[in-house]
């Protein structure tokens, strides 16, 4: 297959025909008409006036521990830090078969929902950095499928874990794409503060993404993010940092906010919300009423900050759901954020495609221009607000030209 016809684009009316040779999208043709439905059908798709979109993307997931929920232990509290307690337990039996197999399972099942770009958090808090060496493997196992971004995830710690910072360093020089952090998790405030700037100047020294899990708790006193967002500023990275979860913004009071808003549009940096996690992980120590538990996506969208959807854990000591569809993130996310009003709805699938790769930096490599990989994916309906509204698929993913994915729908009969 070498061409697709009447599709219609995301921002453009009219219908279009795409064109593409050597894996690169060689022409955009606008039609003035619905061509007829193609005859030989393996080198032309007809995309019948549907949607087509540059890939999903997943820009923050934990695949190493994907496929692991109830191993030992279920986590019954509920909690971020049961979950962290759980999985302890859980690591201490992983092998580099058992890593591989469940995060190649893992990634089946985004490339199954249209995603081929992802960023994973792999736990470093391991003195042989296991899951690591065998996620640099899967990296490039997987290509065929997705574009993989790891990140040195220290998920007990950098400061309070032995050797933390040793890890993170190594991790880097084994080839990890992105630093991380948890300053929330560390043990003292001042500790928290420290593993910032040591995470930002290993990530300068090295030329690396960050993206730090940063603020994942309901107290309104975790404010990691402002030491994140000032470094951010002095150094200039704002296009290369992100900031995962920062759920402590919802319960942020609007002063502080407004303050701090003013600093994160000086720092430009990106903002990851994981919507179905966090209103499951946080507002456990609430009765009621009872905290939503997820940081200001709204809020930050109209202030011009990059923020958007991800799903974070897929069957895990965190969240025993998921599978692997990013769609069904947007429709929690856009309920939870109260964003279902017309404009939102209207362009709502930014929050899955466009500003995920603005995260992750995914510059050229993303996006339907001449030029760029022919990475293209067929949605079953004509508008964003319709793919919500009737939850809608991918429903062919197409990856340097080659069909990866083809989705048939069930129909349905009424007498
Ligand atoms: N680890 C963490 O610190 N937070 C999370 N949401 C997950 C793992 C999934
Ligand atoms: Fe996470």
């Amino acid at each position: 297959m070498n061409q697709l016809i009447n599709a219609r684009l995301r921002g453009r009316s009219g219908l279009f025909s795409l064109r593409w040779a050597d894996g690169l999208i060689s022409a955009i043709t606008a039609q003035t008409d619905t061509l007829p439905a193609p005859e030989i059908t393996n080198a032309t798709l007809d995309a019948g006036g549907k949607l087509v979109i540059p890939p999903l993307v997943e820009p923050h997931i934990h695949l190493d521990a994907a496929l692991t929920a109830g191993e030992p232990h279920w986590n019954l509290s509920g909690t971020l830090f049961e979950g962290i307690e759980r999985w302890a337990e859980r690591k201490t039996l992983v092998t580099h078969e058992d890593t591989k197999s469940r995060a190649h399972h893992t990634i089946r099942l985004l490339a199954a929902h249209g995603i081929q770009h992802v960023r994973t958090h792999v736990d470093v808090t391991d003195p042989g950095l296991g899951a690591l060496k065998a996620m640099l493997e899967v990296r490039d196992e997987a290509r065929a499928l997705i574009d993989l971004q790891i990140v040195a995830f220290p998920q007990e710690g950098i400061e309070s874990f032995a050797n933390g910072r040793a890890l993170m360093t190594e991790a880097v020089a084994l080839g990890a794409d992105v630093v991380g952090g948890i300053p929330h998790f560390e043990n003292t405030r001042d500790q928290g503060v420290s593993s910032v700037h040591f995470l930002m100047d290993l990530a300068e020294r090295h030329n690396r993404l960050v993206d730090v899990h940063c603020d994942e708790t309901d107290d309104p006193n975790s404010r990691f993010l402002e030491v994140l967002a000032e470094v951010t500023r002095v150094h200039g990275m704002g296009a290369r940092v992100t900031a995962s979860h920062t759920t402590a913004m919802g319960s942020y009071d609007n002063a502080y906010c407004s303050k701090l808003f003013r600093l994160l549009k000086q720092a430009g940096l990106s903002f990851i919300s994981c919507p179905t996690e966090s209103i499951h992980l946080q507002g456990r120590f609430d009765s009621y009423p009872k905290r939503r538990g997820l940081t200001r996506v709204p809020e930050l969208d109209r202030a011009d900050l990059n923020v958007c959807f991800a799903q974070d854990s897929i069957v895990d000591p965190w969240y025993p759901l998921g599978n692997g569809n990013i769609l069904r993130i947007l429709d929690a996310g856009l309920h939870i954020c109260h964003m279902l009003g017309f404009d939102d709805l209207q362009r709502c699938l930014d929050f899955v495609t466009d500003h995920s790769a603005q995260a992750m930096a995914l510059d050229e490599g993303y996006g339907i221009e001449v030029g760029r990989p022919a990475n293209l994916v067929l949605l079953s309906a004509e508008s964003d607000y319709e793919l919500l509204r009737t939850q809608g698929h991918a429903l062919v993913s197409i990856r340097h030209g080659k069909v990866i994915m083809r989705r048939t729908m069930g129909e349905v009969v009424l007498a």
